[in-house]
Order: C-alpha cells, then sequence, then structure tokens
C-alpha cells in the first residue's frame, strides 16, 4: 500500500508537471505499440499487440514490465519471460528512439501552446513519467528542446513506477515544491493515482486509451483545444483551450482524494 501525502492547502501555481505518454504527446497506439511489435518480429516471436488489446495491455506500466507479464501469461516462466522481456525492451527502446527522432511521434494538438503560455508566465515545468531514458531524453529534445524542461524523471530514477508517486514525489523534492505550488496533467488512471498519492492537484486530458478511472481527478477535458471542453470540473477554458488560467484555477482546489 502506498503513504500517501499529506494532502496540501490550495496555493498559487508556481509549476506544472507533465507525464509524456498519452499526455505531451500521442505516442502509444501508432508509436509504442509498434515498437514492441517489431521487437517480436525482430526476436522470431509471432506475438502482434492489436490497437484494442494495447489499450488493455496499459494497465501495466513501463514497457518491460507490461512484457514480462504478457510473457507469463502466455505461460513462460518468471525466470525465462523476465530475461526476454528485458531483450525485447532494450530492441523497442531503440526502434522508438528511431520513430521519436525521426518525428514519426507527433504532439497532442495544443501542447505547443500551453507549453510556451507557461514559460512566458515564469511557471516552472516538469516531466514525470514510467518511460525510459533512453527515449524520452530524445523525444523531448526532438520536439522542445530539453532546455525548455526545468527537471526531467523518468522511469529510471525511480523503484516503483506509476500508480506509486515516486516519480512526482521525486520532481518535487528535486525541485524544492510543495504539492501545493504544482499540478500535475495526466491522461490515465494510474497517472492520477500516482499524482493524488504525491498530493498533487490533477488534470486529466482524455485520448483514446483513457479509461473510465479518472473520475477522481479534479479536472477532466478532452483535449487541450481549441477545442477543448469540460468532462468534469468546473475550471475556465478560455476561447475553448486549456490554459494557464485553467492551471491556476485547478492550483485553487481542494484535493479530490
Ligand atoms: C506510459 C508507460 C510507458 C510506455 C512505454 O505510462 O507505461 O511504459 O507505454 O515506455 P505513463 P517504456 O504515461 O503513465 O508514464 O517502454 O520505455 O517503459
Ligand atoms: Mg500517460
Amino acid at each position: 500500500m502506498t503513504r500517501r501525502s499529506p494532502v496540501s492547502a490550495p496555493g498559487p501555481l508556481r509549476a506544472v508537471i507533465f507525464d509524456v505518454d498519452g499526455t505531451l504527446v500521442d505516442s502509444e497506439r501508432m508509436g509504442h505499440r509498434l515498437a514492441f511489435n517489431e521487437a517480436f518480429a525482430r526476436a522470431g516471436l509471432p506475438y502482434r499487440w492489436s490497437a484494442h488489446h494495447y489499450g488493455e495491455l496499459l494497465a501495466v506500466t513501463g514497457g518491460c514490465r507490461r512484457l514480462r507479464r504478457y510473457l507469463v501469461e502466455r505461460g513462460l516462466p518468471l525466470p525465462r519471460a523476465q530475461v526476454l522481456a528485458e531483450e525485447l525492451h532494450a530492441v523497442k527502446t531503440d526502434v522508438f528512439r528511431t520513430m521519436a527522432t525521426e518525428g514519426l511521434i507527433p504532439l497532442r494538438p495544443g501542447v505547443r501552446r500551453l507549453i510556451d503560455a507557461l514559460r512566458r508566465q515564469g511557471l516552472r515545468i516538469f516531466v514525470a513519467t514510467t518511460g525510459s531514458p533512453g527515449w524520452v531524453v530524445p523525444l523531448l529534445d526532438f520536439h522542445f528542446g530539453t532546455a525548455a524542461f526545468d527537471g526531467i524523471v523518468t522511469g529510471a530514477d525511480v523503484a516503483a513506477l506509476k500508480p506509486a508517486p515516486d516519480a512526482y514525489r521525486l520532481v518535487l523534492r528535486n525541485a524544492a515544491l510543495e504539492p501545493s505550488e504544482a499540478v500535475a496533467v495526466e491522461d490515465s488512471g494510474n497517472g492520477l493515482r500516482a499524482a493524488h498519492a504525491a498530493g498533487l492537484r490533477c488534470l486529466v486530458v482524455r485520448n483514446e486509451y483513457t479509461g473510465s478511472d479518472v473520475a477522481e481527478a479534479e479536472l477532466v477535458v478532452d483535449g487541450f483545444g481549441p477545442p477543448a471542453r469540460r468532462v468534469s470540473g468546473h475550471a475556465p477554458l478560455p476561447q475553448g483551450q486549456t490554459t494557464v488560467e485553467t492551471l491556476q484555477w485547478l492550483a485553487s482546489q481542494p484535493a479530490r482524494r
């Protein structure tokens, strides 16, 4: 059972912490999924993950853990599944890094506008992801330049992946921030639970793989916009967009947990 951080009082917004997969970038269905399938093919394995099945596999965060679980479910003994998952994941990471640096992993619409606006307002911008540094850093560098971020925490930096709060807690600790001074932006129930367990308020920006397990978020929208529509929560969305004002509203809300 994960120990929860104390619920923090609402405060002025100083920082925004972004998830990467499914939040900053549209990376899962036509990105990671294809890279996993390429790794299976190169290993001569018959497995292929369909877009629909991949949505279910995303319940397990971290590509290596996802592979290991899948291989165990196919009947491989755990030690063999662990070794094979690590081998496949190394290939998958190489394939995905190449896709990222060739521009095949697009930003979600509206993300660049929001990041630029946050920077203009002097807010600090961080990344907390369960993904691997082998592709996270090149991908962020391709789209923004890594100098765009005040800190990047990846799955390699923490003992436990989301839904554990470790990545968010490490960002807060490195940046000397209180949870009340930052908000998280996520796309999944696992990410939402990680943010909440770290004491953060959370905006969920839904995508095709977002499940019904995000109802506890302080705010849910269907995109960064325009057009962005509220799914739940009463935040301002000026001109149908998720803006700095939207995130300031989020920081002013009592935590819903
Ligand atoms: C994303 C993940 C990642 C990616 C694959 O979760 O779980 O594992 O699917 O990346 P979140 P790796 O968006 O909550 O961080 O293969 O490098 O793990
Ligand atoms: Mg995500």
